[in-house]
């Protein structure tokens, strides 16, 4: 008889958790109990799943007994706490937070990208940040093609990436300002970073800060992005520069991508080749304005292409607009597609 998993979602009350329990209703793995985590506060709540209404629990280490996968969304100190438990447990934990993504007995997947490396894991699974997942699904077939010297990118990315506290920040801002509040006085308490000492209006701004500040004048979602890629690509010769800002758009994460690429190619070439790849939708007419757009990718769990222009001063040099709903290819739909590519290496 094949196996039938108990999967805990630990966060599942979240901006990512509520979309991991939505899609496991549809995943390609044999359920048999679904167990959703969340604080004191969210207990006795009920979530809906299939036919029936999940009750939350709290997130205890002894919440992980009898459960084979549990998917982490509640945050880096939790997954610092909890993950370690869940393994004792039994259970195989795939973590969507930053907190194991750097260790170097964890793997860090995307699975269009590095499936194999899942067979290397010890019990936890890293799920990379939203904006390095988007990109590695479009530059990953051009890194096998072509090669891959340098990478530059500048993220235009939303809210809801800062969870449902974000969310309700831009509406409320919004809210304040069409009642007549000056834009410099909206109420800001969370953006751009939660731990950080200021904070400024995100709605109708741009806000050149997502996480804290790090080394060198990078912020901590900047060496995410640089980091993480070298270690996917296992690649530690790519140039990755990150500038990463957010912008007052709800769901879904835009880039703005310049490649140098090691063997020449053609816009056409690149189109081609993407317009095959796994997970990625070419959007790129010019003469029907078509491209990519935020709205446009919510609810999608594919990451969008479009834009690609040859540079005019460097002829291995490209240009992309790459767009993906960061809660979903992000987060919830890479875990899933993690969880699935472990089932069928038999793997759990
Ligand atoms: P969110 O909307 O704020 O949700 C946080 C979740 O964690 C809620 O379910 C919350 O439960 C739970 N939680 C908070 N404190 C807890 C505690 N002390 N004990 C137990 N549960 C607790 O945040 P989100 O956007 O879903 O993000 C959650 C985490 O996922 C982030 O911290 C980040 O590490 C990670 N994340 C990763 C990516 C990615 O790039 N892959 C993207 C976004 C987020 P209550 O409802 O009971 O408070
Ligand atoms: N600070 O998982 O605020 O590393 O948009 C994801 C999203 C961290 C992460 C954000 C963040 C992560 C954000």
């Amino acid at each position: 008889m094949s196996k039938s998993y108990t999967i805990a979602v630990a966060g599942a009350t979240g901006a990512v958790g509520t979309k991991i329990v939505e899609l496991l209703e549809g995943a390609n793995l044999p359920i048999t109990k679904v167990k959703a985590l969340a604080s004191k506060r969210s207990v006795g709540k009920t979530i809906p799943f299939k036919n029936t209404e999940i009750i939350v629990e709290e997130l205890t280490a002894d919440a992980f007994s009898g459960v084979d996968i549990a998917i982490f969304s509640a945050g880096g100190s939790l997954s610092e706490k909890f993950a370690p438990e869940a393994v004792k447990h039994g259970a195989v934990v795939i973590d969507n937070t930053s907190h194991f993504r750097m260790d170097e007995n964890v793997p860090l997947v995307v699975p269009e990208v590095n499936p194999e490396s899942l067979r290397e894991h010890q019990g936890i699974i890293a799920n990379p940040n939203c904006s390095t997942i988007q990109m590695m699904v479009a530059l990953e077939p051009i890194r096998q093609a072509f090669g891959l010297e340098k990478i530059i990118v500048s993220t235009y990315q939303a809210v809801s990436g800062s969870g449902a506290r974000g969310i309700a920040e831009l509406e409320n801002q919004v809210k304040e300002y069409i009642d007549g509040t000056p834009l410099k006085e909206l109420t800001a308490e969370i953006l751009p970073a939660g731990g950080d000492k200021k904070h400024y209006p995100i709605a109708f701004n741009a806000l050149p800060q997502i996480d804290v500040f790090g080394e060198d004048g990078y912020t901590l979602e900047e060496w995410k992005m640089m980091n993480e890629t070298k270690k996917i690509m296992s690649d530690d010769s790519i140039k990755v520069a990150a500038t990463c800002v957010r912008i007052p758009v709800v769901s879904g994460h835009s880039e703005s991508i310049y490649i140098e690429v090691e063997k020449e190619t053609s816009v056409k070439e690149l189109q081609e080749l993407l317009a095959q790849a796994p997970g990625v939708v070419l959007q790129d007419d010019p003469s029907q304005q078509l491209y990519p757009q935020a709205i446009n990718s919510i609810d999608d769990k594919a990451t969008f292409v479009g834009r690609i222009r040859r540079d005019l001063d460097n002829p291995k040099g490209f240009h992309l607009w790459v767009v993906s709903d960061n809660l979903l290819k992000g987060a919830a739909w890479n875990s899933i597609q993690i969880a699935e590519k472990m089932h069928e290496l038999e793997l759990l």
